[in-house]
């Protein structure tokens, strides 16, 4: 069920991100989704949050087209997708999940974190959520399932565990979108 799931979430992403429909994952895809995130934020395409946003995306389509071996201006098709995912976030556990994934949620948080403690509130979560279009009556829920220390805020970590459960089919909270 769980390994289903993950498949399942997996090819979503794989289509969600094949941003121009070619079949295959490549740069200009990743890039395409942070430009995508970046005006859906409303944020201004050049500014430094929204620099560091496209870093972190085009740092981690280097990342996982290296261990693909495609090379870091390669194509990944969605099995060569799915095989690097797997080895490099899922089998690798938190440590793999934080390489990957992060340094993007990090700069995701540097989008909505409008009051600058480096947190996430329940306002800046609602601009998180209808961002990537999720309905705002979920907003509640979500939150209070991400905050795993029940402080109301959500931090980097907790955030980046939320990714991972929702990948691993314990979370249904769909924070990079659907
Ligand atoms: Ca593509
Ligand atoms: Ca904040
Ligand atoms: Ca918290």
């Amino acid at each position: 069920m769980t390994t289903a799931v993950k498949n399942d979430r997996l090819k979503k992403r794989f289509e969600k991100w094949d941003v121009n429909g070619n079949g295959r994952i490549e740069k200009s895809d990743y890039e395409a989704e942070a430009r995508r995130i970046i005006a859906a934020f409303g944020e201004a395409a050049e500014s430094p949050q929204a620099r560091v946003l496209t870093n972190a995306f085009i740092v981690m389509f280097e990342y996982l087209a290296g261990k693909a071996g495609v090379g870091p201006d390669g194509s990944m098709t969605l099995e060569q997708f799915t095989e690097v995912v797997e080895a490099e976030v899922f089998a690798s556990g938190d440590a793999g999940f934080s390489r990957v994934v992060e340094p993007t949620i990090r700069a995701i948080v540097g989008l909505c974190d409008t009051d600058g403690d480096g947190e996430v509130s329940h306002r800046e979560f609602g601009k998180w959520l209808d961002a990537i279009g999720v309905e705002p009556s979920a907003a509640k829920a979500s939150f209070e399932a991400i905050d795993t220390n029940g402080n109301g805020k959500l931090t980097v970590d907790e955030l980046v565990r939320a990714v991972r459960d929702y990948h691993l089919g314990k979370l249904d909270v769909p924070l990079l979108g659907r």
